[in-house]
């Protein structure tokens, strides 16, 4: 077979079809393969007059396709699969070839992949692709680890392919290496989970606390999507609320079982964030609110069990709580990111990635799910100080969520009072105030930690560390 296409794709379901598809489109002669061949095939039958496609039966033939250095995707299942696909391939590639896993790959198993094939002299860059199968078709954001090396063979088709931010820049870029791209790709997803539950407590406060309709509602969105909440999470979110029922004529929403699935980059945001030790409290709160959600018989042993009575406001009032409930998103949303960018530094210094956080909510402008104009906002944040501790701390944050804290303690205050399930708002309200804390009640629990097991505690007011003698004379000694 002669080495004709630029790049190779294996993998050919909806989302390793759809890249190959965008590669085509884009000039570029794309081989394609898949374990099973029927997929190659109804790939080059349907699709086949977009471009220059290059079907190949096996492994070995997908490889002695591709001219050389070789760029080969990857596009199938995470975990196993993907290893099973690398341990086939890998043989069949020369020393400067690159590999790349565009699947959601856990950022761990990227990081001993690319050690393992860098030993043999290939590129592996785990690379996150961002925006589903319509994103993978028009255009993703695409966030690459691996090395420096790899993403210079890359980067012309990454930057052809990925979408275009509302400045002509693309989505695209290189984070660092090894499991950097991976990583960002799994807090983007971890965020996007943040975002959804913090949207879905505003519709659910509306409707019960304001008692607008789901049709009212959507009209509410549409509005806030012409300001700072614009994006593509309100829009769709007013989209689904407008939707009627065909066979009842009820609201969508109302007809749909409240049980929200998961695919598990929420939990691994959150697993990690544990491991690392950096809080992220609006992503776990998203992704235990979803698992609550699923657990039938909790809840429905639940139902029962005493509150307050449920009101409804007057019309004037509720317009006031909707403008409210709108301030409130946006500080709560504020704060998921801002941790969100948190964990990404700390794993940053923690692996030594040096990844560039204006360059990550660069990159989020276009393409991804969590699109969104406020993003410009937190690229500008972190170019003019790219150390920036909080994004709380940035000027115009710090402004706009100081004015908004009032209208978002009383919307907390309000579900709290009634009894209205927002665990997102009330999580990201107490990180805030945590963070403006001067003491916390941290130091009782050194006190605790020192009474029951000797953990020893700092003092305020000398160095080392000190034990006091809870069960003798309650002396303290030094104990470093
Ligand atoms: P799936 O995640 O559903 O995987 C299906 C593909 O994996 C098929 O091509 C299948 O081949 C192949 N595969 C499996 Br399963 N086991 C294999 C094995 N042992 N050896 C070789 N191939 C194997 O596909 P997808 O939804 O297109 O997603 C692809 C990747 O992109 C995943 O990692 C996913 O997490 C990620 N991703 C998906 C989305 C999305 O919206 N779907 C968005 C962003 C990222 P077969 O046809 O022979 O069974």
């Amino acid at each position: 077979m002669t080495a004709t296409a630029h790049v190779g794709v294996t993998g050919l379901a909806v989302m390793g079809r759809n890249l190959a598809r965008n590669l085509a489109r884009n000039g570029y002669t794309v081989a394609v393969h898949n374990r099973t061949p029927a997929r190659t095939n109804a790939l080059v039958e349907q699709f086949g007059d977009e471009g220059t496609f290059v079907p190949a039966d096996s492994a070995k033939e997908l490889v002695a396709s591709l001219q050389r250095p070789r760029r080969l995707i990857i596009m199938v299942q995470a975990g196993d699969p993907t290893d099973a696909v690398i341990d086939e391939l890998a043989p069949l590639l020369d020393p400067g070839d690159v590999l790349v896993d565009g699947g959601n790959a856990h950022f761990t198993d990227t990081r001993r992949r690319e050690a393992a094939l860098r030993a043999r002299g290939i590129h592996f860059a785990g690379v996150g692709i961002s925006g589903g199968e319509e994103g993978a078709l028009h255009g993703p954001s695409i966030m690459s680890g691996g090395s420096k090396e790899a993403y210079q063979l890359l980067s012309p088709l990454l930057d052809d392919i990925a979408a275009t931010a509302p400045d002509g820049a693309r989505t695209v870029a290189h984070l660092g290496p090894d499991g950097a791209g991976h990583f960002v790709k799994m807090v983007h997803n971890g965020i996007e989970y943040a975002d959804m539950q913090l949207i879905t407590e505003a519709y659910h406060l509306l409707r019960h606390t304001a008692g607008y309709e789901p049709s009212q509602i959507a009209e509410i969105f549409r509005t806030w999507n012409t300001g700072r909440l614009n994006s593509y999470l309100i829009e769709v979110t007013a989209e689904v609320l407008a939707h009627t029922d065909p066979s009842t004529g009820l609201p969508f929403v109302d007809i749909v079982a409240d049980r929200a699935g998961q695919k598990g980059t929420g939990r691994w945001t959150v697993q990690t964030a544990l491991d690392l030790g950096t809080p992220v409290s609006g992503i776990a709160q998203a992704v235990f609110a979803r698992s609550l959600s699923s657990q039938d018989t909790l809840r429905e042993a639940g139902r029962t069990l005493l509150g307050p009575t449920r009101r409804v406001l007057g019309s004037q009032d509720a317009a006031r709580f909707a403008d409210q409930v709108e301030q409130a998103l946006y500080a709560a949303k504020v704060v998921s990111y801002d941790q969100g960018f948190h964990q990404i530094r700390t794993a940053s210094d923690t692996y030594q990635w040096d990844v560039d956080l204006a360059t990550v909510a660069a990159l989020w402008r276009a393409g991804c799910i969590i699109r969104a104009d406020f993003l410009d906002r937190i690229r500008d944040a972190y170019t003019a100080e790219p150390r920036l501790t909080s994004l709380l701390r940035d000027p115009h944050f710090a402004e706009e969520i100081g004015q908004a804290q009032w209208a978002w303690r009383a919307v907390a205050a309000t579900a709290a009072r009634d009894g209205v399930p927002a665990p997102g708002m009330s999580a990201a309200l107490a990180h805030f105030d945590t963070l403006r804390t001067e003491r916390l009640p941290a130091a009782l629990i050194q006190g605790q930690r020192d009474y029951f097991g000797a953990h020893t505690y700092q003092r305020t007011d000398q160095d080392g560390s000190f034990h006091t003698d809870w069960a003798g004379d309650r002396t303290e000694h030094r104990t470093r």
